[in-house]
């Protein structure tokens, strides 16, 4: 490929609601652009993005991909740069990296569905983002119930009046650049004077102009639009129907000549320093995707922000402070690996065999501390606990997870000492099931995920005194330690040591008050009411006795931790669960379904907001009713809802939950006691 200059390449990322054309607008494009022979398809499995198994099998996209090709209008020659992303939500990481490494930004609508929840998320992660310039491809125009018009009308009224169509259908099978066409049909005669107007807007002389005439000739308007577009205050509407191929060159077109080229989107550093689209500027770029690839394994996909990347050469991952060596760079398309020797301001690589480099680092020039901004990636929401199937998979278990995890950084893993159990964290359930895919893919490892163990804790409401006297006497050396104590609660924020000692006169030597607190804690650990760990007590030991012999820190330790358990059985003892704060957004239509659901789950809704046409919910449950919520949501608002979870406080189990968790809890015991 030829050395195209900065100000003649295009990138954008196609984002969008799950299903509203994303790949077949990719696959189009590709075509169109030469990068295969036959239009790939997501209904046969041909697709050049949706290339994995588990995207075949399901028929959507799980990881974003990015493409790179010429584009021809005449003698000028353009380099487009372009990535397919994911509309299913559980994959929002692919989305905010595939939105960090590109500059402008193409949102799909269906013309049938029209603007959707998704359709705003993808609004949303271009503004989050930092991506100000952004087009409208209507899709799926050949659709029975299809209407231009219609969708064209949804688009302002959600996203302003300075979303204006472009091209537009002309026929069944043909789309028309509004501004070029010279014999416009009368209808699209209003379409070309709101594009007129909205140049006009952009700059005043343009606007004096505009007056005059009462039109504006399409140079003028081009370059009305032109600034616009970058500035973010017009949005062209193009028109498609990617499955056949139609509108896909004058989307092309148009793209390059109204939109940026890289340097109109600016890029700062974490430092907020402009990054100057140069290449010739000192080196900086983004690995904002890792792939792995069944044969060359890591695939760090990284975006040229300043400077050039070069096979060979070494370069600084400042955010892990080594260094790396670019030993190839690829243009990745399905199979097919094309080696690229240069890369630029706007480019995107697939660059092999890193040794210490993850998604969102840094990649500068040897020596420099340049950092990008860390990607600002969503908290999980759905926990499962994750089991080896067999001990062979349970050997190669952390090689699995640790490649998993540095692939995909809205993957979360952790032990919990609590319920000994390994929890895998994502955004949802299909999240997860890829992510147990992956594992068998890449590492051949499998697992079973199942609901997790709530770490509940023990608490009390009141005041108790505990005692406990022990006396062996076994042959020679007996053990004595007699310890008289009282719990009572503590608050959440009380400062002050939660254990002192209030005995007097030596009833138990100072010697011994380390063990019966070590018995104290160990007491605290088990728990009393279902064997959970005790918080928030405070214990003041205040008598006890001791045997001159006979006394030893065993004998005290064994004291101390009974008469606590006495005295949390007399403190009205209580089950403590987490409470998690929701935050969902979901489609107006869904709010009575949604809140009317939230007492089943022992939750209450705390408030409703309005915003931009969908309805955001907080509320509060605990966290054992939560475990599914993400598919529940799913299913209840059709893929159109989304929620964060965030944990709040411990809070007590009902009393009739609590007989449950108790009963089981003992049941276990008992079980565990007959192994
Ligand atoms: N009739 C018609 N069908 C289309 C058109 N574009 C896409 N489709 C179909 O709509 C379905 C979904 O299209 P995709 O391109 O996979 O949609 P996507 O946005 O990539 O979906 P996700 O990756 O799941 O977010 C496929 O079966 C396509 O064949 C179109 O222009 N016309
Ligand atoms: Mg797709």
């Amino acid at each position: 490929m030829s050395e195209t200059p900065v100000s003649n390449v295009r990138n954008f990322v196609i984002l969008g609601h799950s299903g509203s054309g994303k790949t077949t607008l990719t696959d189009a494009v590709a075509f169109k652009l030469g990068l295969n022979d036959r239009m790939g398809l997501v209904a046969n499995g041909t697709s050049i993005s949706d290339t994995t198994e588990e995207e075949k099998n399901r028929k959507i996209t799980l990881f974003a991909n990015s493409f790179t090709a010429m584009n021809k209008i005449g003698e000028d020659e353009y380099k487009i740069v372009f990535t397919d992303s994911p509309g299913f939500m559980d994959f929002y990481g692919q989305i905010l990296g595939a939105a960090r490494a590109s500059d402008f930004a193409l949102i799909t609508v269906d013309a049938t569905a029209g603007v959707q929840i998704g359709t705003r998320r993808a609004w949303n992660a271009c503004k989050e983002g930092g991506l100000a310039s952004v087009a409208f491809v209507i899709t799926g125009l050949d659709k029975d119930n299809a209407d231009f018009n219609k969708t064209v009308t949804a688009i302002r009224d959600t996203f302003g009046m300075n979303c204006v169509p472009v091209t537009a259908p002309l026929g069944a099978d043909a789309v028309a650049n509004i501004l070029d066409t010279s014999d416009l049909p009368a209808a699209l005669q209003d379409v070309r004077n709101s594009l007129a107007e909205s140049a006009a807007e952009t700059d005043e002389a343009l606007m004096e102009k505009y007056f005059e005439q009462g039109s504006l000739d399409p140079a003028d308007i081009r370059k009305g639009l032109t600034t616009g577009i970058k500035s973010g205050n017009v949005h062209p509407i193009y028109s498609t129907c990617p499955l056949k191929g139609v509108g896909i060159k004058e989307l092309l077109d148009s793209l390059c000549r109204l939109l940026p080229p890289p340097g109109a989107r600016i890029y700062r550093d974490s430092k907020d320093n402009e990054l100057a689209p140069d290449p010739a500027a000192p080196l900086v770029a983004q690995v904002w995707r890792t792939a792995v690839d069944p044969f060359l394994g890591q695939l760090s996909y990284v975006r040229v922000i300043s400077g050039t990347l070069a096979t060979g050469m070494s370069v600084q991952n400042t955010s892990t402070d080594t260094k790396e060596s670019i030993s190839a760079m690829l243009y990745v398309v399905g199979k097919k690996q094309t080696p690229v020797a240069k890369a630029g301001p706007g480019d995107i690589v697939a660059i092999p065999k890193f040794k210490n480099t993850k998604t969102g680092n840094t990649l500068a020039a040897v020596g420099s501390t340049v950092r990008m901004p860390d990607l600002d990636l969503p908290p999980p929401v759905m926990f499962m606990a994750l089991e080896a199937k067999t001990q062979a998979d349970e050997d190669k278990l952390s090689t699995a997870i640790h490649r998993l995890l540095d692939s995909d950084p809205t993957l979360h893993y952790e032990k919990q000492a609590e319920t000994k159990q390994v929890l895998l964290k994502g955004l949802g359930d299909v999240h997860l099931d890829v992510a147990v895919a992956l594992m068998k893919a890449q590492t051949n490892v499998s697992v079973t995920l199942s609901p997790p163990k709530v770490p509940y804790r023990e608490s009390i409401t009141a005041k108790g005194e505990g005692h406990y006297r022990h006396k062996k006497q076994s042959g020679g050396a007996g053990q004595f330690g007699e310890v008289y104590l009282r719990v009572f609660p503590r608050r959440e924020d009380e400062e002050g040591e939660w254990f002192v000692d209030k005995t007097v006169g030596g009833s138990i030597p100072g010697n011994f008050i380390p063990a019966v607190l070590k018995g104290v804690e160990e007491g605290k650990l088990a728990g009393s009411v279902a064997g959970y760990p005790v918080q928030n007590v405070n214990v003041e030991v205040y008598d006890g006795s001791y045997h001159p012999v006979d006394s030893k820190e065993i004998a005290f330790k064994i004291a101390g931790m009974r008469a606590f358990r006495d005295a949390m059985s007399k403190a009205k003892p209580v089950l403590l669960e987490p409470i998690m704060r929701l935050k969902i957004t979901i489609p107006e239509a869904f709010m009575g379904a949604i809140s009317g659901d939230m007492p089943h789950k022992r939750g209450r809704v705390l408030g409703m907001e309005a915003a931009e046409g969908t309805q955001v919910i907080a509320a509060e449950a605990p966290l054992a009713e939560l475990f599914k919520y993400a598919a529940e949501l799913r299913s209840i608002t059709g893929g159109q809802g989304a929620f964060t979870l965030d944990f709040d406080r411990y809070d007590i189990v009902p009393s009739n939950v609590a007989q449950k968790i108790i009963a089981e809890a003992a049941k276990n015991r008992k079980d565990e006691d007959e192994d």
